[in-house]
């Protein structure tokens, strides 16, 4: 079946999270967007047992901060995966090229230097409204996907053992 939106899930082929820990980054700008998809995480995480003191929720000011605050996380403590969700939405200016391109990148080098999944919920829009169709709307729930991504990647990383002496 083509798979174009993890928000329309099937519940029973997500694995379970129990006894694993996860952390979600949040920016502060377009709380309206990143709030719903934050919350959207959190209950899947849930849904999918989750205990509520493995799931660490952390803000940052802006989606280009996820990278820093991703890398933080991952050094300094033993999450399983990091959910990092952030809304830009095209303006006037370049500052939206800037941000989609350092945080996809930054994203991408911090989950192979750690070696743990790090999750680009992150929703690049021209229009508010776009964001507002994912975060809960008519496309669903990127905050929703970002959860389901981390418990498939969680669960990858569990099944995948050792030929090689590490
Ligand atoms: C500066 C900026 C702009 C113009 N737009 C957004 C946006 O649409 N979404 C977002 O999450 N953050 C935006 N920011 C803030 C940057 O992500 C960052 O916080 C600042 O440039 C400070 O490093």
């Amino acid at each position: 079946m083509k798979k174009t939106n993890l928000s329309d899930h099937d519940p029973s082929t997500v694995p379970s999270g129990e006894g694993k820990r996860f952390a979600i980054v949040a920016a502060e700008w377009n709380p309206e967007v990143t709030d719903a998809m934050l919350q959207g995480a959190v209950d899947t995480l849930r849904e999918h047992h989750v205990s509520e003191e493995d799931i660490r929720v952390y803000r940052v000011p802006g989606t280009f901060e996820l990278t820093t605050a991703a890398d933080t996380i991952l050094r300094r403590t033993t999450v399983d995966a990091v959910i990092c969700i952030g809304c830009v939405i095209q303006g006037e200016t370049r500052h939206f090229e800037f941000i989609c391109q350092a945080v996809s990148q930054g994203l991408t080098n911090v989950s192979l230097q750690r070696g743990r999944p790090v999750i680009f919920s992150v929703l690049t829009t021209d229009t508010m409204q776009q964001a507002l169709d994912r975060a809960g709307g008519r496309h669903g729930n990127k905050g929703v996907e970002g959860a389901v991504a981390a418990l498939k990647m969680v669960a990858l990383a569990d099944s995948i053992e050792y030929e090689i002496p590490f």
